[in-house]
């Protein structure tokens, strides 16, 4: 289900490792000016990832619901501009995928901690649900749940490494999916963490 040019979604193992070197300065220095943060669900919940964001529009959730907002609210700055090596590897791996001219104007950035997790949700706060999402895992092994149309759906377990990267679209654009507790672990560049960029047309 996930293999490359059928038209839906590819998981490209260890696409993103010729750009990890560059990628880990430019990632600091986002989140030095917009600083990783856990934010509340609209039901009031702390959300056990801490999040920030890169682009022209971040994703944002709080006791108002989820949506795109163009600046940081912690701030009030537009969110730090999305580093041109990432628009690159988005639009590559996109166009290996099946996807050409893809080019996003989102990228939420995801920190989990050993424990932290994502529930089963579907991806829905986007104008163009057409448009791929490019996904790149880096640092720590996590354990993707990939599900069904329904939430009672019962999820595949795919395991997501350092450097791999995953282009969802298609039919699989709005399947339910999360991220098991992230087992502990230190990982060589990144430490006690994984970090998942999720780059969208969110706008
Ligand atoms: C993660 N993040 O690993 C994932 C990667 C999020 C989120 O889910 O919303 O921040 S993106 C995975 C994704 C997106 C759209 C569709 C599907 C998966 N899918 O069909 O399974 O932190
Ligand atoms: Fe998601």
């Amino acid at each position: 289900p996930l293999a490359p040019g059928a038209g839906g979604s590819a998981l490209l193992r260890g696409f993103a490792l010729p750009y990890v070197a560059q990628l880990l300065p430019a990632l600091d220095a986002i989140v030095q000016a917009a600083p990783l943060r856990h934010m509340a669900t609209p039901g009031g919940l702390r959300m056990s990832v801490a999040m920030s964001n890169c682009g022209q529009l971040g994703w944002i959730t709080d006791a108002r619901g989820y949506r795109y907002v163009r600046q940081d609210p912690v701030s009030s700055l537009p969110w730090p501009a999305m580093p041109a090596l990432l628009l690159e590897l988005a639009g590559a791996a996109a166009l290996a995928a099946g996807y050409a001219g893809f080019v996003p104007d989102a990228c939420l950035i995801n920190s989990y901690r050993p424990g932290a997790r994502m529930a089963l949700h579907q991806d829905k706060d986007e104008c163009d649900l057409g448009a791929p999402i490019v996904s790149v895992s880096l640092g720590l092994p996590a354990t993707f749940l990939f599900g069904g149309a329904q939430r009672s759906d019962k999820p595949a377990r795919i395991a997501l490494l350092h450097g791999d990267v995953v282009v969802w679209g298609g039919p699989d654009r709005l399947r339910f999916h999360g991220v098991a507790p992230l087992a502990a672990g230190e990982h060589a560049l990144l430490g006690a963490q994984r970090i998942n960029l999720t780059l969208r047309k969110a706008g």
